[in-house]
């Protein structure tokens, strides 16, 4: 195949998001006067439901199933996310959480080897740009941004991944995808992706076959991954080379 275009997932793939969203839903929560608190373990529980809103009312359904009785209920989710977004947008402004080792490689790396750019995420765009307006990756190196609005059906659909490859043009065999749950792979494999995943603590036990490889992270030359599966071909990082061998 010849390697047309990187589709990568945001939020665990590009950085480690998911404990400054955790505390934006808390903070929020809190905000509108509920004492809902998710630690860490139940939101990793929670995080098996893509998309805060569909999560919110997950955990009121297990926690609070009252709740889903109460008239206007999507309406009041719809603004404690909306808030959660808010708070979100504040941590992250300015670099609050840094890109995972190698992102900045391999995404300035594609770019000089006229190897597309994309993002399928099921977070919103507003989230995905104050997410990288504190890094020297701008968003309008991504030919395509596909967000959450953009679907109905969320993450392990493959629909993001389809409508992303819809856009570019392209079809699977020639993009790749990067992911660090199971979700988003399932997402990316309904899709007919090759996919690279790289784990972070909230998605590492996930069951990750099917992947091309597993690696702790994309590798820097002086910070080589941990191969958790896959053949790594010798290779200490990710790179373009070497992802034109795993598209193979
Ligand atoms: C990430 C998500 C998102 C974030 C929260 O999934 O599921 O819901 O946790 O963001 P993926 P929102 O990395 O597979 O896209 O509150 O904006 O949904
Ligand atoms: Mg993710």
């Amino acid at each position: 195949m010849t390697l047309q275009a990187l589709i990568f997932d945001v939020d665990g793939t590009l950085a480690d998001t998911e404990e400054a969203h955790r505390l934006a839903f808390n903070a929020s929560f809190q905000d509108f006067g509920y004492d809902w608190t998710w630690d860490r373990g139940l939101y990793k529980s929670l995080l098996k439901v893509t998309g805060g809103r569909a999560r919110i009312r997950h955990y009121l359904s297990q926690r609070h199933p009252d709740m889903l009785e109460k008239p206007g209920l999507d309406d009041r989710i719809v603004e404690i996310h909306k808030h959660k977004t808010r708070l979100y947008g504040e941590t992250l402004a300015g670099g609050g959480v840094p890109l995972r080792p190698g992102v900045e490689r391999l995404i300035g790396e594609a770019r000089s080897s006229g190897v597309a750019l994309a993002l399928a995420t099921t977070t919103t765009r507003s989230n995905v740009g104050a997410l990288l307006s504190g890094t020297a990756v701008p968003t309008d190196w991504f030919e395509v941004m596909g967000t959450g609005e953009w679907v109905e059906n969320l993450k392990p659909a493959p629909d993001i991944y389809v409508r992303v490859m819809e856009k570019l043009g392209l079809g699977p065999g020639e993009c790749l995808a990067f992911e660090d749950s199971e979700n988003g792979l399932r997402a990316a494999l309904g899709a007919g992706l090759g996919v690279i995943v790289t784990p972070v603590s909230y998605t590492e036990d996930g069951d990750f076959s099917g992947a091309r490889c597993v690696f702790s992270d994309l590798g820097e030359p002086d910070r080589p991954f941990k191969v958790l599966a896959g053949d790594s071909h010798g290779r200490t990082l990710v790179d373009v080379g070497f992802l034109r061998i795993l598209g193979n």
